[in-house]
């Protein structure tokens, strides 16, 4: 008999409320192989009557069956139909996996129809937490984490009672996510440790991860045959570090024959990698992948590679060419199990960038892209900001427009779908209770890249909050387009970096601007930009396939929203609309805060539809994020109105 698991008491249930579940849980359930994830499935369908207080069903009770038997060809792993006979429903699934994604499927939209075929898009669809087993007293344990602190790890270990990463696990498999790097890519002293003393409990964790269908993988620390292995260097060419990677494969995998491999940040930002021997990320990879090909183990190798000691004086040095400058070359040489992680623009996570070219660029190596749910530069869980339309819109962009050979992210992307987690130890697992919609998306698209982020948005909410259409629609005016309010106050026209350092919090139009980090948006008097162009500039706009390329050089065919990003633009230029750059700048500030404060009033409409902690999180967050978005335009307004010295067309209040 399955043990009914206490849902968490004390927290949100997010987009899996138990009321939903209602017809699942007076059904008769019968699960017919899947292994432990199939097994889940009992265990859900126990704890709904536990919760909803429902015993055995009738004897007559519709029936719902979930098999391995008969799965229609060509179903991916992890994919499912569903199947109507009568009040009864069939879902067939290639394995355990498909089976519970189409439970959850039916607990999420209880009507799941007949016919419906899911097949994940793509086989690696994961969430990167970047967790330490420490908590420092700046970030607790969780790097960039707004929700708190680690569900995972606590005090230098793994946490013993998994409640809560069960939890955590839950809301990944029910979106279809399946592969889950425990630890941060910034892997330090203890975290090293994961593939040695900790390995029992990382053994623990990855028994439960199975029973949701999901896999996990350590990031790995690439000076590791120095630190655990009692060698003097890390030289990837050196047949004692291939060693000591391949014994720490073979012990691995004995403990965990599943693990999905190492996940690595070398090179970047200061972490040891191959550059100190000499040698190059290919090297680097591949002495990673060999230990693990006999496990049929990946390592997934981040790009995110530049100089992070860049001279500010410099300017022919333009970070944003890096990933592209450092990766291309090396198309072609890296082992089949090695996938390259390309952050989805080439900056870092900006709420504008364009889309990463190396991303369309390694024709010879399989590429993951990485997004990043926790809102780092896109306001920490204080401001509502539903990211899903940005995701979208880098999953459908086209390399090969122009061509004849139609190639979006999503198709190019074939090594995974993988993004930085937003959860933590919060009671609503997210921070920000409206930020769980973004995790929910992320899970979805990564699944579908053509779902459409309005239509998940509506499925979100509808499963989080029920059917009262007046709170879906309030729900829905608060997030729908909050990632252009975020990006109309804090980033005009594709200029990012005018942020707090370090925390990267509020505003600071000059914090970047002189430092080593490569982040410079060049305001003077006459005008603001970087010019990225082939012309006269750093000659990233180049790196783009030639009909994207043209059109980000020339200032009249660049799109509005990154032409500072493209070029140096003087204050007074035209815009499309009519009004010069300057006042564009004016205008989407003051209109950014009203619109703020619209979202937090339209809040006091329905939050009585929505229990008390909800609403009363949710109003203190908006709260804040007034007071946020009006220090944001006083800043930025004022500065730039100083540099330019042009009045407001409005006669608005600039200090
Ligand atoms: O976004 C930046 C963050 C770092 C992070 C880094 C990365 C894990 O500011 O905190 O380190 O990117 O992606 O490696």
């Amino acid at each position: 008999m399955p043990t009914p698991q206490p849902w968490f008491p004390d927290t949100h249930p997010c987009w899996l409320p138990a009321a939903r579940g209602r017809h699942l849980a007076a059904a008769r359930v019968e699960v017919d192989g899947g292994g432990p994830a199939g097994a889940t499935v009992l265990d859900e369908v126990a704890s709904l009557r536990a919760e909803l207080g429902l015993g055995e069903p009738a004897a007559d009770a519709p029936r719902w069956l979930f098999t391995t038997a008969g799965a229609p060809d060509g179903l991916r792993p992890g994919g499912f139909a569903v199947h109507h006979d009568g009040a009864d429903r069939v879902v067939r699934a290639p394995d355990g996996a498909g089976l519970l994604h189409g439970f959850y499927r039916a607990l999420v939209v209880p009507d799941v129809l007949d016919g419906t075929v899911e097949d994940p898009a793509v086989d690696l669809r994961m969430l990167d937490s970047w967790d330490n087993m420490t908590a420092d007293g700046v970030m607790g344990s969780v790097e960039r984490g707004y929700a708190g602190d680690s569900v995972l790890f606590r005090d230098g270990r793994v946490v013993e009672d998994l409640t809560r990463v069960r939890g955590f696990l839950r809301l990944m498999a029910s979106v279809g996510l399946n592969a889950w790097a425990l630890n941060n890519v910034n892997v330090h002293d203890a975290e090293r440790g994961l593939v040695d003393e900790h390995l029992p409990d990382v053994a623990r964790v990855a028994d439960l991860a199975r029973s949701f269908g999901v896999r996990v993988w350590l990031s790995v620390d690439f000076s590791s045959p120095i630190s655990l292995g009692g060698l003097d260097v890390a030289d990837p060419l050196d047949e004692r570090v291939a060693a000591f990677w391949r014994e720490t494969a073979d012990r691995l995998y004995r403990a965990v024959p599943d693990l999905g491999g190492f996940l690595v940040k070398a090179d970047s930002e200061g972490r040891p990698g191959p550059h100190a021997y000499g040698r190059d990320h290919a090297d680097g990879a591949n002495v990673l992948a060999r230990a693990l090909a006999p496990h049929s183990g990946t390592v997934l190798w981040r790009c995110f590679v530049y100089d992070h000691r860049q001279d500010w004086r410099d300017r022919s040095t333009d970070r944003a060419r890096a990933a592209h400058d450092h990766f291309v070359p090396l198309d072609g040489r890296f082992d089949d199990n090695v996938v390259l992680q390309v952050k989805n623009g080439p900056m870092d996570f900006q709420v504008r960038e364009p889309v990463s070219p190396l991303l369309g660029a390694l024709r010879e190596t399989t590429t993951a892209v990485e997004f990043q749910v926790t809102q780092e530069y896109t306001g920490q869980q204080q401001h509502v900001c539903y990211l899903a339309p940005q995701w979208s819109e880098v999953l459908r962009f086209d390399f090969g427009e122009g061509t004849s050979e139609p190639r979006t992210v999503a198709d190019c992307a074939r090594g995974g779908v993988v993004a930085v987690s937003n959860v933590g130890d919060s009671w609503c697992w997210t921070g920000h209770p409206l930020a769980q919609a973004n995790l929910f998306a992320f899970g979805r698209l990564a699944w579908d890249p053509r779902l459409d982020p309005d239509a998940l948005l509506g499925e979100w909410s509808r499963a989080t909050f029920g059917d009262d259409e007046e709170l879906l629609a309030g729900v829905h005016d608060v997030v729908a387009g909050s990632w252009r309010t975020y990006e109309d106050l804090t980033a005009p026209l594709g200029v990012g970096w005018m942020v707090s350092p370090h925390h990267h919090y509020g505003p600071d139009v000059e914090g970047y601007e002189y430092t080593a980090w490569g982040t410079y948006h060049f305001a003077d008097r006459d005008g603001v930009g970087v010019d990225r162009t082939v012309a006269t500039g750093t000659g990233y706009a180049g790196q783009y396939p030639p009909a994207h390329a043209a059109r980000y050089e020339d200032l009249a065919t660049c799109p509005e929203e990154l032409l500072l990003f493209f070029h140096h633009v003087g204050y007074g230029h035209r815009l499309s609309t009519g009004e010069t750059l300057v006042q564009r700048i004016y205008d989407t500030h003051f209109a950014g805060v009203e619109d703020v404060r619209r979202r937090a009033a339209r809040w006091e409409e329905v939050a009585d539809r929505v229990d008390e902690r909800t609403a009363q999180e949710v109003r203190t967050r908006l709260a804040e994020q007034v007071r946020s978005a009006q220090e944001w335009c006083d800043r930025i307004t004022t500065y730039f109105h100083r540099a330019s010295g042009a009045p407001d067309a409005h006669g608005r209040r600039i200090f």
